[in-house]
């Protein structure tokens, strides 16, 4: 697809189809999958995890929560990113558990489901929010514990706000994933990095394919693991705010918490699981760390 056909992504398909786009396309958004009332209780929990986020003022961590919090000068902290904000955030917990979720990907990848992503990320309006060009596969390490990525995992982003070019929204290349792993450039961090067009030519892709991710708060997107994307700087006058939980085939991943067992949703056991902090077990307190 060249610039010329380059479109927004604003007319999704009806349910059904959308899945079909997801195996094709790499993504697919469903309309309204939260309404709006479900989505002001939401963004109401997310201001008090921001605020909490604030008060922190610097990274911390305790277990599998973090908070990635930046300075930008002498100006209130950035909350960037909250990962696993479900261990005490009883609306978005609910939220990770509905069986909205065990509905929509039964037909992709079953209804015994664990979740290796729980994660929200901010952008305020002209903020550092970038995130390069990237494969979600890059994080799926070790690799032997994530079997199967193409046919085993599903991303979804939950939209609590709107989504559009000028507030940062993501941009996707279609069928970017049916190459598998690509060796993108990886030696910057995703967050935080602009996009930019040498890395993608690199493996052979191009910045004028991709398409913007256009949602309406309430809208779901899905992408692949293997799906190339990222987004800009949020130059609205908005906050862009994005909700995402990553769920995967539970037999194909020795990670992760569970999720829905034969399609019912499991709450949190008493201890965490590993995920992605591999020192869970040698220090699980909550800290500051040095990063
Ligand atoms: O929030 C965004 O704009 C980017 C999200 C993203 O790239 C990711 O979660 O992998």
């Amino acid at each position: 697809m060249g610039v010329s056909q380059r479109r927004a992504v604003a007319e999704s398909c009806a349910f059904d189809a959308d899945l079909a786009h997801y195996w094709r396309e790499g993504y697919a958004i469903v309309r309204g999958f939260f309404d709006p009332d479900e989505i002001d209780e939401i963004g109401a929990a997310l201001d008090q995890l921001y605020s909490e986020g604030v008060a922190h003022g610097r990274c911390f961590r305790h277990g599998n929560l973090f908070y990635n919090v930046a300075r930008e000068g002498a100006g209130e902290p950035l909350v960037r990113m909250v990962q696993w904000p479900s261990y005490h955030q009883r609306i978005l917990n609910a939220v990770r558990l509905d069986p909205r979720f065990v509905d929509l990907l039964e037909p992709l990848i079953g209804r015994d489901l664990k979740q290796i992503i729980n994660q929200v990320h901010w952008k305020p309006p002209g903020s550092l929010g970038d995130f390069a060009w990237h494969q979600d596969s890059r994080f799926r390490r070790p690799a032997s514990a994530y079997r199967n990525l193409a046919t085993a995992y599903v991303q979804t982003g939950l939209a609590i706000d709107p989504h559009t070019r000028e507030s940062g929204c993501m941009r996707l290349i279609p069928r970017s994933h049916l190459a598998g792993e690509l060796a993108i450039d990886s030696s910057e961090l995703v967050l935080g990095t602009a996009m930019k067009d040498e890395p993608l030519q690199a493996v052979g892709l191009s910045a004028g394919d991709a398409v913007e991710l256009l949602l309406e708060p309430g809208d779901l997107a899905l992408w692949s693991p293997y799906l190339v994307h990222g987004s800009g700087t949020n130059s609205s006058d908005h906050k862009r705010r994005l909700y995402i939980n990553g769920y995967v085939r539970a037999s194909d991943c020795d990670r992760g918490e569970w999720a829905f067992r034969s399609g019912a949703p499991v709450p949190f056991g008493p201890r965490p699981a590993l995920v992605h902090y591999d020192e869970l077990e040698e220090r699980p307190e909550p800290h500051y760390p040095d990063i």
